[in-house]
C-alpha cells in the first residue's frame, strides 16, 4: 500500500472527473475453488478498488458520494470464529483510516445507501463487474439483472478510471520495476532448468513458484510450452525434446499487485538451428524496432503496422510471403504469422483495465478498433502514446498447422503467402519475444535494469554456462 495521501488524491481527482452522483467500488470476495472454505490462493483484490483504496482485504466496498463529498468504506469486521482460523486483522474503521477515508459502516448499510440514492434518482456509478458474486450483489442492491450490468455500468466512471490508471506515477513505475526484477528471476530460472527430458510442467511450476516467492503471485497463468504456436499454451506433462524450441511467457505481481509480462523463446538443447535462427532474427528485429519508434504522440496502431510491414518484408526474403508489402498488410496476410496485436497496456492488471472494456482502454475518438479483420481484431491498443504509459512489446511468428490448412483450403491471401514453402514449417512451433516498455518524455525504455537474455548468442551463452552447473 502506498502512502494514504496517494489514495486521497486519486479519489479527489476522480470526483473532479466524474462530477456528480455516487460511485460504488466493489472489492473482490474470496473465490471458492472446490469447496467454500478452500479459496483460490492468494486472494486477489480488484485492481480499481486497489487503485483508489489500496486495501487488500476481501468483502469491502468503497462508496464515494460526490454530491455530498462523503466517502465511506463498507465492510464487516471479522468474527471471533474467523479470528481463530485466520488471525486478527484490522477493523474496517482502521482500514478506512489507512486509506484516508473518514467514514466506515457495516455491509448491511450499503443497501440503505443504495435505496436512498435510487429513491432520489441520483446517478449510481459502478464499473462492469466480472465476478458472479459481485453481479449478484449489484442485482440485490440496484435491481439490475446481471446480463444488463455491462451496459448499465457507468461510462463516465470507466473513462475517468482509464484516464487516471493509464498514466503511471513515479511510485507506480518503481513498483513495475520491482515486478520486472521478479520477472527476470522467473525467466532465468526457466532457462536454467530447460534441458531435454524435463517435463514442461516441472519448469512451468518452478517459474510460478518464483513469482510467489518474491511477490504476490503470477500476473497470469504461466505459459511454458514446446507448442509455441499455441498463443496460451499451458505447460503439459510432455518432456522437453532436443531440437525443439520452447516458449515461456510469464510474469509476476509485486506485493502491491503491479505486473510484469515477458516472453522468451529458446532451444531446448541450448543451440539454435539455422532454420530457427532465420525466423528468430525476424522477431528480434521487430521487437527492437518498436523501441526505436515508440514515443509520445505516436499511435500504437501505427507502431503495430510498422512491425507487421517489417515482418512481411523479412518473410518475403525467406520466401514464405510474396507480393506487395503494403497490400499484404492491408489484406491482413501477415496475420497468418502474427495473429495478435503488438502489445497491450500493463499496470495492476497484466492486460491493464481489460475488465473495463478494451475499446475504452486502448482506443478513443480518433482511433477505433478493427474488429472485422482476423489478427487486427486482437490489437488491444491503438491510441496515441503518452508519457507514463506502459505497454508490452511482443511480436511473434507462429506456424499454426490448422490455420495453414484453413487458409490454404479457402485460398485466403494466396497472392501473398507461399503455401508450398509454409507446408514445410508445420512442425516449427512459434516464437515470441516480449518486454515491457515505459513511454518517457521523448521516447521509451524497457522496464527492468537487466535484460533477460534474448539475442541468440546471449541465450546460447547463458544456457551453456548454466548447463554445466
Ligand atoms: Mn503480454
Amino acid at each position: 500500500m502506498f502512502n494514504k495521501e496517494t489514495y486521497v488524491q486519486r479519489r479527489e481527482e476522480l470526483k473532479h472527473l466524474v462530477k456528480e452522483g455516487i460511485i460504488l467500488f466493489f472489492g473482490n470476495n474470496e473465490a471458492p475453488c472446490n469447496f467454500p472454505a478452500n479459496g483460490y490462493y492468494p486472494f486477489r483484490q480488484d485492481s480499481s478498488f486497489l487503485y483508489y483504496f489500496g486495501l487488500n482485504r476481501d468483502g469491502l466496498v468503497g462508496v464515494i458520494d460526490i454530491d455530498n463529498n462523503q466517502e465511506t468504506l463498507i465492510g464487516d469486521d471479522i468474527s471471533i470464529d474467523d479470528i481463530v482460523w485466520y488471525g486478527t486483522v484490522d477493523s474496517v474503521h482502521e482500514m478506512a483510516e489507512q486509506a484516508g477515508v473518514k467514514n466506515s459502516a457495516p455491509m448491511d448499510q450499503l443497501k440503505t445507501i443504495c435505496q436512498k440514492a435510487l429513491a432520489e434518482k441520483r446517478k449510481i456509478h459502478f464499473l462492469p463487474p466480472y465476478r458472479y458474486d459481485i453481479k449478484l450483489q449489484i442485482f440485490d442492491l440496484l435491481g439490475i439483472h446481471p446480463n444488463q450490468q455491462g451496459e448499465e455500468a457507468s461510462l463516465d466512471l470507466i473513462h475517468a478510471v482509464v484516464t487516471q490508471r493509464s498514466t503511471k506515477s513515479h511510485e507506480e513505475i518503481e513498483e513495475l520495476e520491482r515486478a520486472a526484477v521478479i520477472g527476470y528471476q522467473m525467466h532465468t530460472t526457466a532457462m536454467r532448468l530447460t534441458r531435454p527430458g524435463v517435463t514442461e510442467k516441472f519448469v512451468g511450476g518452478q517459474v510460478t513458484g518464483v513469482a510467489e516467492s518474491y511477490g504476490a503471485m503470477v500476473s497470469f497463468p504461466t505459459i511454458y510450452s514446446q507448442h509455441g504456436e499455441t498463443m496460451h499454451g499451458n505447460p503439459s506433462m510432455n518432456k522437453l525434446e532436443s531440437g525443439r524450441l520452447v516458449l515461456c511467457d510469464a510474469g509476476a505481481e509485486t506485493i502491491n499487485n503491479y505486473c510484469s509480462d515477458n516472453t522468451r523463446t529458446y532451444p531446448v538443447n541450448g543451440e539454435f538451428t539455422q532454420r530457427q535462427l532465420e525466423i528468430y532474427s525476424i522477431v528480434e528485429a521487430c521487437h527492437d524496432y518498436t523501441i526505436k519508434i515508440a514515443k509520445p504522440g505516436v499511435k500504437w496502431m501505427d507502431v503495430h503496422f510498422a512491425i507487421c510491414k517489417l515482418m512481411t518484408e523479412r518473410l518475403k526474403e525467406l520466401g514464405l510471403m510474396k507480393g506487395d508489402t503494403d497490400a499484404a498488410v492491408k489484406a491482413g496476410a501477415h496475420a497468418m504469422f502474427l495473429p495478435h496485436g503488438l502489445g497491450h497496456m500493463m499496470g495492476m492488471d497484466v492486460h491493464d483495465m481489460e475488465s473495463l472494456g478494451q475499446t475504452y482502454v486502448g482506443f478513443d475518438e480518433e482511433t477505433r478498433p478493427n474488429l472485422k479483420q482476423f489478427g487486427t481484431n486482437c490489437l488491444r491498443m491503438g491510441r496515441r502514446l503518452k508519457e507514463g504509459f506502459v505497454v508490452t512489446d511482443e511480436p511473434g511468428i507462429y506456424f499454426i498447422p490448422a490455420l495453414i490448412d484453413d487458409w490454404k483450403a479457402s485460398g485466403h491471401c494466396k497472392e501473398f503467402i507461399n503455401f508450398d514453402k509454409l507446408e514445410t514449417y508445420k512442425d516449427f512451433g512459434g516464437i515470441r519475444i516480449e518486454d515491457d516498455v515505459l513511454i518517457t518524455k521523448d521516447g521509451c525504455r524497457f522496464l527492468g535494469k537487466k535484460r533477460i537474455p534474448y539475442h541468440p548468442k546471449d541465450i546460447e551463452t547463458f544456457m551453456a554456462e548454466n548447463a554445466k552447473a
